[in-house]
């Protein structure tokens, strides 16, 4: 949080709790989803999360009408091989951003009910332990160079 905000707080609104109004210090930036192949029975969701806040959050499920079941997974390279961990809850530290990105953490939808197709966009629930729940619309775009493993 910025010191502008943070006096903006304490000076100007006394008689607010100051929890109400920065009650959501969690955001999303940047999500976009990885168009797939006609056939494709998964797909990939990337984002930044953004907690400006003093408190820790976490992202703890995530459900759209694209897919059956959205996961949240880390790839890992061992020995060489890229393999994909569950990740059941995803900590975001105060102040930080946490990037979900290609080659590392992504939401996974499994069991797509159709193809992402680049240009159309799907939307997609997100909730955090703070009780913040975010409807999103997720853009599909055409992927670039630099894969995601599939299961
Ligand atoms: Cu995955």
């Amino acid at each position: 949080m910025s010191m502008t905000r943070r006096i903006f707080l304490l000076v100007t609104a006394p008689a607010l709790s100051a929890v109400a109004l920065d009650r959501w210090p969690t955001s999303i930036l940047d999500a976009w989803a990885r168009a797939t192949p006609p056939m494709a029975r998964t797909g990939v969701v990337y984002m930044t999360i953004r907690n400006e806040g003093r408190e820790p959050d976490a992202l703890i499920a995530a459900q759209t009408e694209a897919a059956a079941r959205a996961e949240l997974h880390r790839t890992v390279i061992e020995n060489g091989i890229a393999r994909m961990q569950p990740v059941p809850h995803l900590e975001i530290p105060p102040g930080s951003d946490v990037r979900l990105e290609p080659n590392g953490l992504h939401l996974m939808l499994i069991e797509l009910r159709a193809p992402l197709v680049a240009g159309t966009s799907f939307p997609l629930r997100v909730k955090f332990r703070s009780g913040l729940e975010l409807a999103l619309a997720v853009p599909v775009r055409t992927a670039r160079a630099g894969g995601h493993s599939a299961h």
